[in-house]
């Protein structure tokens, strides 16, 4: 047991659980083993962080257990937050953000409320997060100074992340050297850069011993990068690795590069493409603490997408793969959208490929933490996943609402949260198409927002059908960069998984799935079925009587689900009528589309 307890030993210790330190007990970092007996627990680690996870453990645990050992899937379990520290003009404090302002930035300054980034350091740590970066990965002028001049607040949130374990990331700008160090190139290649590179990372280092390294988006919607100087990603990324290497920090390198300026009459380019082709030729090149992290899809976080290729293809680099809490394209804490169901999907095919996984944040000053209160269990589910893939989503939901609500609760959210992303997915863009939302800020429906824009995300719906052909045979090739057996199933109509078809192909609206319905009736059909679960959830709702979650929450959330109910009848009928109108095939049911 350690002499001194750290605030959150005092806190966690609470509970009655008796804590042993004992670095020959053969476990590994961060590990623990657990046991219950007569009401007694039991936690033996060999470090202070495995003790810290079999504590919160404990709060979890429900009567007797026999000992368990618990270790992490993925190393590096990472919290990255596109905030700002200066509120942007169309972006506002926090890019994509749905619950309130930044955690730690407030209008151009560190937050005054360091107590609350300790909570929230201790939330995460509840589920099993130990990194975290605390700047936008659109690093805009002001939030490049973290880097410098603006280090000591950035080391001010790291001594209360450290308090749980949690190293601190930031995100820099590739052209830094240039921005900040008033240099006339930022060439991956130039002396005086990698120069430039080596002090600030030195001070870096200096301020904040344990700081966990940069996270990078370079030559990606604006962002400066390589590209400029004729070099690559690899180029790039190792510049940075050889800065933080002497102190053992890492470069978490965005595979999120694609041409944002597109043409939408060139159908040879294919923006799902885009990552695996700058990348993939790259592998094995890559310093040793370089991971490059890759979004789950090859697109942009949508409702349903196949996983990355690039998870797929890059068996000599370390990799990390990113997911989405903030709920930027589904239904934005508005809308109930319960993710780990797609998550573990996800995981299921590269957890062992992957190190690390990496999540972009949905928390922010809002007092319930995320907007929409039943959105925290995306926000603990995401910790609790790169922990252990292999936990069961809805077990997890379970856990948290034992762990959050009364018993007498369960059930309605339950009802209300376990199928929420298939619910969602119903009622918005169809059979894996994507988009369809309303450019700029991407909630609700615009069928047509993105079809004749540079962002390389069309649904080429005409009169006789729709869907984007990205077959080897036909198509843009891009079922060419799986391996077997992806390959081969997404290529074929035969095989490709109906929730998929339209990612991969571009079909008639009366090609038939494999449920047996057609497209076009699909569609309909989804459609009502969607919007009619969303009223179902009101009414749910409505009938749990307040005060079993109290007054505020019930009234927080029954607000929000009155907002998705609306919506999700305007993304039925824009959704329907965009496909009758075109299709000009009516519904079989005969129900009314406008
Ligand atoms: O989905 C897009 C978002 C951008 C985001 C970008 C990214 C941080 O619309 O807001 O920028 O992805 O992941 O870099």
């Amino acid at each position: 047991m350690n002499a001194v307890h750290p605030a959150w030993l005092r806190r966690v210790n609470d509970e009655g659980v008796v804590l042993t330190r004992d670095p020959g007990c053969g476990l590994g970092p961060e590990a623990y083993t657990i046991a219950r007996a007569g009401g007694v627990t039991t936690v033996v680690a060999a470090d202070e962080a495995g003790l810290l996870y079999g504590s919160f453990h404990a709060l979890r645990l429900d009567g007797d257990q026999p000992a368990s050992t618990h270790r992490p899937a993925a190393a590096r379990r990472m919290m990255q937050h596109w905030d700002n520290v200066f509120v942007h003009p169309v972006m506002g404090q926090v890019e994509r953000g749905y619950s309130g302002g930044s955690l730690f930035w407030e209008d151009g300054a560190l937050t005054g409320d360091l107590d609350r980034v300790s909570d929230y350091a201790r939330l995460l740590a509840s589920t099993g997060i130990n990194a975290v970066s605390v700047n936008n990965v659109n690093v805009h002028a002001g939030e490049a100074r973290l880097l410098t001049d603006r280090l000591g607040e950035v080391a001010l949130l790291a001594s209360r992340f450290r308090q749980y374990h949690i190293r601190v990331f930031l995100s820099v700008s590739f052209a830094a050297p240039m921005t900040l160090g008033g240099l006339d190139t930022a060439d991956p290649c130039d002396a005086q850069v990698r120069a430039w590179w080596a002090t600030a990372t030195r001070r870096v280092y200096d301020v904040i011993p344990d700081f966990g390294g940069y996270v990078v988006k370079a030559d990606s919607e604006g962002q400066p990068g390589p590209f400029a100087y004729g070099r690559t990603h690899a180029d790039g990324a190792n510049l940075l690795a050889a800065a933080l290497a002497p102190f053992g920090g890492e470069v978490y390198w965005r595979a999120f590069v694609y041409n944002h300026r597109q043409d939408w009459r060139d159908r040879t380019t294919d923006r799902a493409r885009a990552a695996h082709d700058h990348f993939v030729p790259l592998d094995g090149q890559f310093a040793a603490n370089v991971i490059l992290q890759v979004k789950h899809g090859p697109i942009d976080f949508q409702t349903r997408e196949p996983v990355s290729p690039v998870l797929l293809g890059m068996p000599a680099t370390r990799l990390a793969v990113e997911l989405q809490a903030t709920q930027e394209y589904t239904g934005q804490q508005r809308h109930v959208c319960y993710l780990p169901p797609m998550w573990s999907s996800v995981l299921s095919t590269v957890a062992a490929r992957v190190e690390a996984v990496v999540t972009v944040s949905n928390a922010g000053e809002d007092p319930y933490w995320t907007g929409h209160p039943l959105a925290q269990a995306n926000l603990y589910a995401a910790g609790r996943l790169a922990w252990d893939p292999a936990l069961d989503p809805i077990e997890l939901l379970d856990e948290w609402i034992r762990l959050t609500f009364p018993a007498a609760a369960a059930p309605v959210l339950h009802a209300l949260m376990d199928s929420s992303w298939s619910v969602y997915e119903q009622y918005t863009a169809p059979l894996g198409i994507g988009f369809m939302v309303r450019p700029g800020d991407h909630y609700g429906p615009d069928v047509d927002g993105y079809e004749y824009s540079p962002w390389g995300t069309y649904h080429f719906a005409d009169r006789d059908g729709v869907g984007v052909d990205r077959t080897v045979a036909t198509g843009t090739g891009f079922t060419g960069q799986y391996p077997e057996p992806w390959r081969s199933r997404y290529e074929s109509l035969d095989t490709c998984p109906d929730e998929l078809l339209l990612f991969f192909h571009h079909v008639p609206y009366t090609h038939v799935l494999h449920s047996g319905r057609t497209v076009i009736q699909h569609i309909y059909d989804t459609h009502f079925a969607g919007a009619e679960a969303v009223a179902a959830m009101v009414r749910r709702w409505a009938a749990l009587p307040p005060a079993v979650v109290g007054v505020d929450l019930h009234d927080r959330v029954g607000r929000r689900l009155a907002e998705q109910e609306r919506s999700s009848v305007e993304w039925r009928d824009q959704i329907n009528t965009y496909f009758f109108r075109k299709s000009g095939i009516a519904d079989a049911l005969g129900r009314r589309i406008h």
